[in-house]
């Protein structure tokens, strides 16, 4: 590897070196991100406030003033309501049907098999959290067990998430008294459909409440179970170092890049790439070993539990093949742009699609089956080594920009790291009382959950990164996850450095503990891990979430799942910043829900603003209201 350009890497750096990456593509007619943007501006006004339906075929019916009722006779409301609910319910089903994927992978772990066992005390934790008898039982006899108790968690008939009672008790009489409860996962996605289908509802309020109660059974449901069952597979993340930025790409070593989101995929690839028959016939084909850097989610899937280096977040994935030194690029589900195919025939890249649920045309296909794992792995990885000599020397340029980062802070870690400097060991797993002495202090002033993609809307990672720095140098410290991550990544503030940029009382803490400010949570089904250890600090303070100093930000996002993310973020009672508009400005009796009266409901709402030193200003003022709420 070569060695560490610098501590802190500017966005104007990285823009440098994407431009660097265009004008490589340029010489062999590669298209961009950068270009379509171009080309599909102006948007269209009816889709950007939310006021399109196409939901039957007597229209697209679009409102205007003097067209203010659809056909069917639906109103401004009710169409963004219904709209707003659909992008929740495409989130919530993408985030559960993952976390349904590892659960069967977990249904399919067996002693020496391609998956097993990495955190048998989780897996014994959750077993006895749902009742399930441990004693005397084979390990992998209970894992079957907590998978098929997991997988039935989205279509049982009664009742509601086991995870909920994670929450405070107060946080769950507020989901109970609301009737926002989630129920089977299935069930809340199938019924947002049905809700929303011709002639069902319109009423703003009810079709919100259903956002909630969908993005609900996606956080305390379907994305708890996949961030829990991957720790029990592939073991539960503990700090670790890792390099990011595109400069992780290497010059002599046959890259593959991981990308998408399902770690099943990516951790059998790593694997097999550290496999010493792989490496020598990566050597036998002239390169100097095997390089693997992850992508988007995956990135953070396979950093957080083997220090594999972050090439880039979702608007660097065309970068990665613009290198010309990108052999393989390897994905499995969401966030792949289709633009991945046409792209990769411009160089000497392999595009390799792995899931039934994203198949793309110009990819090659290699179906990736859990019973089959290390044999579809060692064929992938075999492919990219055969290609590493397709290079084409005069197309490889790697731009010199990579930073230190230490990744890896599950809410278990972050228990873990405080008590270590506190020694109090009240509790086997940790507890968050010495965080909570330092915000109570005043050396903190609360904390902010920031995740979420890039967006062309906004100048990529500017907004990330722009109010990271502002919040740490407020003494606010920072949780991430997701392209947020990467973004911190990139730029080197989630190195142990970044307490430079600190005020005065989150470096004292940042020193004390040995941490960065900008604590890397994981991918974006890990925002679940905020939520317990936001649930646990409530209950280590004796509150209810939503009077708890913090606040959740997503300056960036772009996807259904975010939105999914949104309304649980809400719903478990953080207040929650947006800097890009979820398609709602067309009815303002949503907006007035979203940004105002659901704080009634659930204690936190929305707050959308573009101006980005604007939005950082109003989390600080939100979070420095709850401080003075708690008389601190
Ligand atoms: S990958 S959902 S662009 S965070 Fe999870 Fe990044 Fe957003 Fe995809």
């Amino acid at each position: 590897m070569s060695d560490i350009k610098t501590t802190f890497i500017t966005v104007e750096q990285m823009e440098a070196a994407t431009d660097a990456l265009l004008a490589n593509g340029a010489k062999v007619g590669a298209d961009s991100w950068q270009q379509r943007v171009k080309n599909q501006t102006p948007h269209c006004k009816f889709g950007e406030e939310g006021i399109c339906c196409r939901i039957c075929s007597m229209g697209p019916c679009r409102i205007t003033p003097k067209a203010p009722r659809g056909i069917c006779g639906c109103d401004a409301d009710g169409i963004v309501a219904r709209n707003y609910l659909r992008f929740t319910a495409g989130g919530a089903a993408t985030h559960s049907d993952h976390g349904r994927s590892i659960a069967h992978t977990l249904y399919l772990a067996k002693e020496g098999g391609d998956y097993q066992v990495k955190d048998p005390e989780k897996l014994i934790r959750i077993a006895k959290e749902w009742g399930i008898e441990t004693e005397g039982r084979d390990i992998y006899d209970l894992a079957h067990e907590v998978a098929e108790t997991g997988l039935l968690e989205y279509g049982k008939p009664f009742g509601v998430q086991r995870f909920l009672k994670r929450a405070p008790e107060a946080r769950q009489k507020i989901w109970h008294d609301q009737g926002i409860e989630p129920r089977a996962i299935d069930r809340e996605v199938s019924q947002s459909l049905h809700m929303t289908h011709m002639g069902c509802s319109s009423l703003p309020e009810a079709l919100v409440r259903q956002s909630l109660r969908a993005g609900l059974s996606d956080g305390w449901g379907g994305s708890m179970m996949g961030t829990e069952m991957s720790d029990i597979l592939f073991g539960t993340p503990k700090p670790i170092d890792t390099t990011a930025n595109i400069g992780v790409m290497e010059k002599d070593m046959v890259n593959i890049i991981v990308h998408g989101h399902d770690p099943s995929l990516s951790e059998m690839v790593v694997f097999y790439s550290q496999d010493p028959e792989m490496i020598a016939k990566a050597k036998a084909v002239g390169a100097k070993g095997i390089n693997i850097a992850g992508v988007c989610c995956t990135a953070n899937e396979v950093t957080m539990r083997h220090g594999i280096p972050m090439a880039g977040n979702f608007l660097q994935q065309e970068n990665v093949v613009l290198t010309g030194a990108c052999e393989a690029i390897v994905v499995d589900v969401q966030c792949i742009f289709p633009a991945l195919g046409p792209l990769s025939k411009c160089f000497h890249t392999k595009f390799i699609t792995t899931s039934p649920i994203a198949q793309m045309p110009d990819s090659e296909y290699i179906e990736f089956h859990e019973e089959s794992a290390g044999e579809n792995a060692k064929k992938i990885v075999s492919m990219a080594i055969e290609n590493f000599k397709n290079r084409k020397p005069e197309l490889v340029n790697i731009p010199d920009l990579k930073t230190n980062a230490t990744v890896g802070y599950s809410t278990e870690a972050i228990k873990k790291c405080l008590d270590g400097v506190t020694n109090s060991h009240l509790d086997e797993l940790g507890t968050t009382k010495p965080l909570i002495d330092c915000v109570k202090a005043g050396v903190l002033r609360g904390a902010v959950a920031m995740v979420g993609c890039n967006n062309p809307k906004v100048r990529p990672d500017t907004a990330h990164i722009e109010l990271m720095k502002k919040l740490i140098a407020n003494d606010i410290i920072v949780i991430v996850s997701g392209c947020s991550a990467q973004a911190a990544g990139k730029a080197g503030l989630m190195s142990k450095e970044a307490k430079e940029l600190c005020g005065e009382g989150l470096k004292r803490v940042c020193e004390l503990v040995d941490i960065p400010p900008i604590l890397h949570m994981g991918s974006c089904v890990d925002i679940s891990r905020m939520m317990i250890l936001a649930s646990d600090i409530a209950k280590d303070w004796g509150l209810d979430i939503c009077q708890v100093p913090v606040v959740g930000c997503a300056p960036e996002w772009m996807s259904e799942k975010a939105v999914s993310i949104g309304n649980y973020v809400v719903a478990t009672g953080i207040d929650t910043f947006l800097g890009v508009d979820p398609y709602t400005k067309g009815g303002p009796e949503v907006v007035n829900l979203l940004q105002g009266s659901i704080k009634d409901w659930v204690g936190a709402n929305y707050t959308v603003e573009l101006d980005i030193d604007k939005l950082g200003d109003l989390m600080i003022e939100r979070i420095e209201e709850k401080r003075a709420a708690l008389g601190i």
